[in-house]
């Protein structure tokens, strides 16, 4: 494929920030998405200079026009410019690059055979996505293991409609959940009663959470505010205890950031009959996944292409999690744009699991996406 114009332009996401959008061709177009929790460990989004600076350099360095790339490989050659521009510009600027080369439909160019994930849908939440007081936990996720994709998305937004019918809530998180006045045992209680109905009428969705405890975590201590629970103030054994406890109580088959971003051991103590998986504890990095396989910390770890900031990289740890049957769960950010590639590399590189949400046009974007693929 000829590249012959590349354009870099500011668009916003959907938390009103400043994103990057990347035109190749005047035609394929791809953008990146933010994090309010982000990890230690991810690349920066944009270097130092800013994100003018990355969209001025790709429109203006002679290095954008006139190229060509012939495979998913190729978009390689970018990864280097990650120091100069930041991982959201190398990101854009490959998404944008892959859909040329595969002319607009990235999934079937990267397979022959897709396979669709189970969506993990955000459907009440708090924490650093929430500019009101929410739960402490940051997402409360529905997991639903239909037939089809179309079902898994319905069913998701099905429970989610109830929740705003029974609950009346007006505010939202970033990610489109609704923000209640519950504290994080009710909210538990709240949805096991829902689901419990939902499973008499043969209807199974299981719960999930990103508790994202680098957000609660200060001075060697667990801090919430919003808990039924006596003590608000927690060690890291308390921390893990409590942790255990929900998975139990609340038959959890999903914890995300169960401990704050360094604490590859404490991991290791979290139930693993649930899928443990780490998110800013890896921040899609092989390096930090391999200490976390050692310690046995994880057995699933989040996949977002700008924590680390190339697409490339994104392929190697996902084939590598494969080969150590390590679950992976690819994941919007909580300022998004209508960018849907995710989707696209879902079921392209069989990645089991989608965390994007459930309501809002850029996560519903990304939903449609999965319908589209499988209908055709
Ligand atoms: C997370 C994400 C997405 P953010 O913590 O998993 O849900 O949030 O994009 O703010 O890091
Ligand atoms: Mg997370």
């Amino acid at each position: 494929m000829h590249i012959q114009e590349v354009q870099a332009r500011i668009i916003k996401n959907s938390r009103g920030e400043n994103a990057i959008e990347v035109i190749v061709n005047k035609k394929y177009k791809a953008s990146a998405p933010s994090g309010a929790s982000t990890g230690k460990h991810e690349v920066s989004c944009f270097s130092d200079k800013g994100i003018s600076f990355s969209v001025d350099f790709i429109n203006k360095h002679p290095h954008f026009k006139n190229f060509s790339l012939e495979e998913f490989s190729d978009l390689r050659i970018f990864d280097s410019f990650v120091s100069i521009l930041g991982g959201n510009a190398v990101v854009a600027l490959q998404g944008a690059c892959l859909q040329a080369i595969a002319e607009g439909n990235v999934a079937s160019y990267l397979s022959s055979r897709l396979k669709f994930p189970i969506p993990l849908g955000n459907c009440i939440g708090g924490g650093a996505h929430s500019k009101s007081f929410g739960t402490d936990i940051q997402e409360f996720l529905l997991l639903s293991k239909m037939k089809s994709m179309e079902d898994r998305i319905l069913l998701n937004r099905y429970v989610y409609d109830i929740i705003g019918k029974l609950t009346k809530a007006k505010k939202k998180t970033d990610e489109g959940a609704f923000v209640l006045q519950k504290t994080n045992e009710e909210v538990f209680l709240f949805l096991s009663s829902i689901l419990d109905q939902m499973k008499d009428y043969g209807y199974s969705v299981h719960l999930g959470v990103d508790i994202a405890a680098s957000q609660l975590y200060k001075d060697r201590k667990y801090y919430y505010r919003n808990s039924s629970q006596k003590k608000k103030i927690l060690s890291r054994a308390e921390q893990i205890a409590l942790v255990n406890e929900w998975i139990k109580k609340y038959g959890l088959t999903y914890v995300e950031d169960p401990l704050q971003e360094e604490d590859f051991s404490g991991f290791a103590m979290v139930e693993k009959k649930t899928l443990v998986c780490g998110d800013d504890l890896i921040t899609t990095n092989i390096a930090r996944l391999k200490i976390a396989l050692k310690e046995k910390s994880v057995n699933s770890i989040i996949i977002k292409p700008n924590q680390i900031g190339s697409l490339v990289k994104t392929k190697e740890i996902v084939d590598f999690c494969k080969k150590k049957e390590i679950q992976t769960i690819i994941s919007h950010r909580s300022g998004e744009t209508m960018d849907s590639i995710i989707a696209d590399l879902a079921t392209a590189w069989h990645i089991p699991y989608i965390k994007t949400g459930i309501f809002g046009k850029e996560r519903e974007v990304k939903l449609q996406r999965l319908v589209e693929l499988e209908n055709r």
